[in-house]
């Protein structure tokens, strides 16, 4: 008789290969480019074939992205939105398409929670508690004022809203925790030397004791900033950042950082796991949280060999 493949039909042995959309917010930081190469890599390994789109941090660019996504009948949109609100309107699209969407890294602010299938990511509020907490412990013997300035993420981004939050919610228990200054440094390096250096212009040598950066890459370009302004960084200046990525554990390493949270970028292998749930119709999460933790200058040479970004 037939050798046995040729009598199966076509679907049963040939399966089809999974297509994914994922529009990515940018390459604004080395926690970006290390979380696309976990998505891309997780993607090969997976054998899902994915169409990837950088929108470089605006909001209209993974709107289109979504959107061509949509037309192209992919299986599965995912992505990352760049800031919280804006878009209940295609992902209304992409649901009347029957498309299932899921959220990574960041979360979307939506009063119809039925437009995303998931949501997997850390919990920025708890990153920014544990910031406060470290900073809190790390001056418990201080007794005068403890003046901070702040560098924001993206303005409207949920690691910036619930960072934010969380560190404020801890250093309010004790007055002597002022921020004497806040703004947003996009999380680029870039930003974050040119608005640490207008902090210190306006605050003086002596007015700020520390410095809380939503991420590394502002936390590395106010390093240099500080060092331009014949300061010592994690030294005359307190530095807390959040990331923990390799420019982090190099700045410990040359003693330049305090401490940074850590914010895991390897998201990929979960995505690939609830893309192929949601194809086979397998219940999936709404909530899946990464575990993550505190990484200060003093264990950063022990841990720097095994970090995997
Ligand atoms: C956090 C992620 C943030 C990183 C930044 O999950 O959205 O965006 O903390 C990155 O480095 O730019």
């Amino acid at each position: 008789g037939l050798p046995l493949a040729t009598a199966l039909p076509g679907a049963a042995w040939a399966q089809k290969k999974i297509v994914l959309g994922f529009s990515q917010v940018g390459a604004e930081s080395e926690w970006r480019t290390a979380n696309t190469e976990s998505i891309k890599s997780a993607a090969k390994d997976a054998g899902i074939e994915l169409k990837f789109s950088d929108a470089q941090q605006k909001q209209e660019n993974q709107i289109k992205a979504i959107r061509a996504f949509i037309a192209q009948k992919v299986d599965v949109i995912a992505f990352s939105p760049v800031v919280e609100t804006g878009w209940d309107n295609v992902l209304r699209e992409a649901k009347a398409a029957k498309i299932p969407v899921v959220l990574t890294d960041r979360a979307v602010n939506t009063k119809d929670p039925s437009l995303y299938v998931t949501f997997m990511g850390s919990d920025f509020v708890e990153e920014g508690r544990k910031a406060g907490r470290w900073l809190v412990d790390k001056m418990k013997d201080q007794k005068g004022e403890v003046r901070i300035v702040e560098l924001q993420g993206t303005v409207g981004s949920a690691p910036a809203i619930d960072r934010k939050k969380g560190f404020e919610e801890i250093i309010k228990a004790d007055p002597k925790f002022k921020i004497v200054r806040s703004q947003t440094g996009d999380f680029t390096r870039a930003k974050g030397k040119e608005v640490m250096e207008a902090f210190l212009k306006a605050e003086g040598k002596n007015g700020i004791n520390v410095l809380y950066a939503h991420n590394d890459d502002m936390a590395i370009g106010a390093i240099q900033a500080i060092e331009e302004a014949g300061l010592k960084p994690a030294k005359d200046i307190t530095i807390i950042s959040i990331d923990a990525v390799k420019g982090a554990f190099e700045a410990m390493m040359a003693g330049k950082l305090n401490v940074s949270i850590e914010c895991s970028p390897l998201l990929g292998p979960q995505l690939m796991t609830a893309v192929k749930d949601i194809v086979a119709g397998k219940p999936v999460a709404k909530r899946i949280v990464t575990e993550e933790g505190i990484f200060p200058m003093e264990t950063a040479a022990a841990e720097f060999p095994k970090r995997k970004y």
